[in-house]
């Protein structure tokens, strides 16, 4: 076991002592805290919430975690206090509100609208490692260094020297795992590592979130994973993979169309040499509704914005309508293009 004094020494000093005391001063005058995180909120909103709405109330503070939408409820399995995460406003005094993973107002929903009133005048924190985040509030700690903004957290309640329970390393480990994709992605550092450490030492358990989060399907999603696997495609040289999914093969897997298949793109770019990886599936008669996924030397919107898409480099989609053979024919082209254009 390491001795605590050595995370001290690693994890202690990151965070700007000024700012870190603004916080505290602010924190110890309060009695009745909301933490909130942004919409739509992903597990290290909801991880970051809970997570230090734990340490809080070890600390005597009574706490509240207000998220302006409803979390995915697959996280309660391993979030411990998920039930008690609000949507409404709770009718209670509210001293201090702590604003996690957004550095701007409107990422936070309606909340600052609908609730301008009762909100007003109270200070805010707001904590996050968004590069592009402005901040807002009273006392703004935004550090893109951290993977997550339970990574930063870990450093704040080591540097206050904040008690970390159980159920708090539970929650921050939570949103470093999915926020670097356990510890896969560019943003993961030898730090977040140890902000991992910490939050193992204080009995956090890795495969609780890792598996639920990126491995535990239902059996019908099996199922249709091997239908959709025999329709798998290679062109351009194994540098283009695709498959589709038609309408009969959801009724095949025991599965709605449009429902069970998460996972695919996903798998479908992990093939070896693949360099975007395509999936159509056709989700009623009109339609088909096509996710593509890239490595690094591809951008995969340049490809969804033909067909009225969007999305993220690594990961975007579109939806194609008319006549849909033809309209996959084209898309597999402009894919081919992108690849071409690479050389
Ligand atoms: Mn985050």
């Amino acid at each position: 076991m390491i001795p605590a004094s050595a995370f001290e020494q690693a994890l202690s000093r990151h965070i700007n002592t000024a700012l870190a005391e603004q916080a505290l001063r602010l924190i110890q005058r309060s009695g009745s805290i909301l933490l909130m995180g942004h919409y739509h909120p992903d597990p290290d909103a909801v991880g970051s919430a809970l997570g230090l709405a734990f340490v809080l109330i070890d600390f005597g503070k009574s706490c509240a975690v207000l998220m302006p939408d409803e979390p995915d409820p697959g996280y309660a399995e391993f979030l411990p206090g998920f039930a008690s995460v609000v949507t409404e406003l709770p009718n209670t005094p509210i001293d201090l509100i702590i604003a996690l993973d957004a550095g701007d107002v409107t990422r936070y929903g309606d909340v600052f609208t609908k609730y301008a009133t009762q909100l007003q005048g109270i200070p805010i924190i707001n904590i996050d490692h968004h590069i592009t985040s402005q901040g807002f509030g009273d006392v703004i700690i935004i550090d893109p260094q951290s993977a997550a903004t339970a990574e930063l957290l870990t450093l704040l309640i080591q540097q206050l020297q904040f008690p970390l329970n159980k159920n708090a390393a539970q929650c921050l480990l939570a949103g470093i795992i999915t926020d670097t994709r356990s510890f896969e992605f560019d943003a993961t550092t030898a730090r977040t590592l140890l902000a991992g450490s910490l939050l193992v030492s204080r009995g956090a358990v890795p495969q609780s979130i890792v598996k639920p989060m990126y491995r535990l399907h239902e059996f019908a999603s099996a199922r249709l994973l091997g239908i959709v696997l025999n329709t798998l495609h290679a062109d351009c040289g194994g540098k283009l993979v695709w498959a589709e999914i038609t309408m009969d093969m959801w009724g095949q897997a025991g599965l709605h169309p449009g429902s069970g298949d998460d996972g695919i793109p996903s798998y479908l770019v992990d093939v070896r040499g693949a360099q975007i990886a395509v999936l159509f599936r056709q989700t009623d008669e009109n339609s088909v509704r096509v996710s593509v996924r890239t490595t690094n030397m591809c951008d995969a919107t340049a490809i969804t914005v033909l067909f009225s898409g969007g999305g993220h480099p690594r990961a975007a989609g579109c939806t194609l309508r008319g006549d849909l053979r033809a309209e996959k024919e084209k898309l597999l082209a402009a894919a081919a293009a992108h690849i071409a254009a690479l050389k």
